[in-house]
């Protein structure tokens, strides 16, 4: 099914000739609006004028998080102030956050890309739409919440709530799709066997999960656990939020819309571009955004572009589940271990619940603390002895670090409120 067919498989030489014009415009925008830009374009001595294919993008300075922290709060917008009509915000570790500007079409675009991504896994007008993502500052909530109305969906903003008060509008609202963090769909499945609610007996039968990184092992987890479809669903609050790449009926990788966003794929080292299919970090301009346009923004986000056509019929390239960022890499003992290798050990074995915890301290010394299903929990010595081991090994021959496992009863790791911390990196505290 598609929202906006026309767009979505516009042949390649059309889509790109779209990509070099709407670049081209952004450029002589910023150059004339935005003083930031107009020195950096300066420096590299570009201008709109040598923007004549794709390649020539990388002529462009990139744009870091740390620029955005720096112009904060209104030093890249290309309209008056006036325009603005929604802010969100990225929240960081620590500092000032990265504030984006919507004007009123940049509302609505974002509002369009989500339609066309729910759209195609098969959303219509009839479904009942459960946003358990945080709404406010968060993307999660706002601008999905206006895709599914855009749609015609009923949306019900629930939030994060309690599981209780999820279940009980799940319940009487007859909801259908839900938006939810992976870590807290993992949680809400635990909830809802130890309430003894089979989940075939709920009508939901899609759930949009993204925000944080989940590797497929966890999907696999969330659709047995809850009986459901799970589509990935990739953004950044810097670019609207949810709705940059989303995956097609197929699941297999997430389009990226094209005509919205231009996507590169470099090395994070040199910055130097890679080839369609190698993995490295995505970089992504802006080529609609009105009121904060951003050009060869860093995302940190580690992906490789899918070349090859999807069945169907998009003609927007896909991009792989992201395997990580560039700065939540650990290296331990000389060896780059990322966090979702160990997830995916983790999720392969059915007597791991659904958290655990990563701890990295002294010299080097990695400890992963691992929750436990009610029925892995069993109490015999020799049966967790067992499956300690078990887990050190499997982890051994895929980080090549053999870390301490600390077995936790079910529920007795402590859950964040907003996207799961996975990693307590001692050594930088
Ligand atoms: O997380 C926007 C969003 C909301 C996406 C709801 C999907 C659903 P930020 O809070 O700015 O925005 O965080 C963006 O989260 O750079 C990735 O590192 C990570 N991320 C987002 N989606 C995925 C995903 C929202 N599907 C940062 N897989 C990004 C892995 C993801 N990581």
């Amino acid at each position: 099914m598609f929202w906006d067919q026309e767009s979505e498989t516009l042949n390649r030489p059309a889509l790109e000739a779209h990509q070099v014009k709407c670049l081209r415009d952004t450029v002589a925008r910023v150059a004339a609006r935005v003083p930031f830009y107009a020195g950096k374009l300066k420096e590299a001595g570009v201008g709109p004028e040598k923007i004549q294919a794709i390649q020539d993008v990388t002529r462009l300075p990139f744009t870091t998080g740390i620029d955005l922290r720096t112009i904060y709060p209104d030093g890249l917008l290309a309209v008056d102030a006036a325009e603005t009509v929604r802010l969100h915000t990225s929240s960081g570790t620590t500092g000032k956050p990265k504030a984006l500007f919507f004007s009123r079409r940049d509302v609505s675009n974002a509002a369009e890309l989500i339609a066309r991504s729910l759209v195609m896994t098969g959303i219509t007008k009839a479904d009942v739409f459960q946003n358990m993502m945080s709404y406010g500052l968060f993307t999660g909530g706002l601008v999905m919440h206006y895709g599914a109305e855009k749609v015609g969906c009923l949306v019900i903003p629930s939030g994060p709530g309690t599981s209780e008060r999820q279940l009980m509008l799940m319940q009487d609202f007859g909801t259908t799709a839900v938006h939810i963090l992976p870590s807290y769909a993992l949680y809400f499945a635990a909830f809802l066997e130890q309430r003894g609610i089979k989940p075939g007996s709920l009508k939901v039968r899609k759930a949009f999960v993204g925000a944080e990184p989940h590797t497929e092992e966890t999907r696999l987890r969330i659709e047995q656990a809850l009986g459901l479809d799970v589509y990935n669903s990739y953004g950044l609050t810097e670019m609207n939020g949810p709705g940059v790449a989303f995956e097609c009926e197929h699941k297999a990788g997430m389009h990226l819309w094209e005509d919205n966003f231009l996507m590169e794929v470099i090395n994070p080292a040199t910055g130097q571009p890679l080839p369609d299919g190698e993995t490295g970090e995505l970089v992504l301009t802006t080529l609609k955004r009105e009121a904060m346009p951003i050009l060869r923004y860093r995302t940190r986000d580690i992906t490789s572009i899918i070349p090859e056509p999807c069945a169907c019929g998009r003609t927007h390239r896909r991009i792989r589940r992201i395997t990580g960022r560039s700065d939540d890499m650990l290296i331990i003992r000389g060896v780059n271990i990322f966090p979702q290798q160990i997830e995916r050990v983790l999720m392969q074995c059915p007597q791991v619940g659904r958290n655990y915890l990563i701890i990295v301290e002294g010299l080097d010394d990695l400890t992963i603390q691992v929750e436990l299903t009610p029925a892995g929990f069993d109490g015999t010595i020799e049966n967790l002895n067992a499956l300690k081991a078990q887990l050190m090994d499997k982890l051994k021959a895929e980080i090549w670090v053999r870390p301490a496992i600390e077995l936790a009863a079910p529920g007795s790791l402590p859950v964040a409120e907003g996207k799961a911390k996975r990693v307590l990196d001692k050594r930088s505290l």
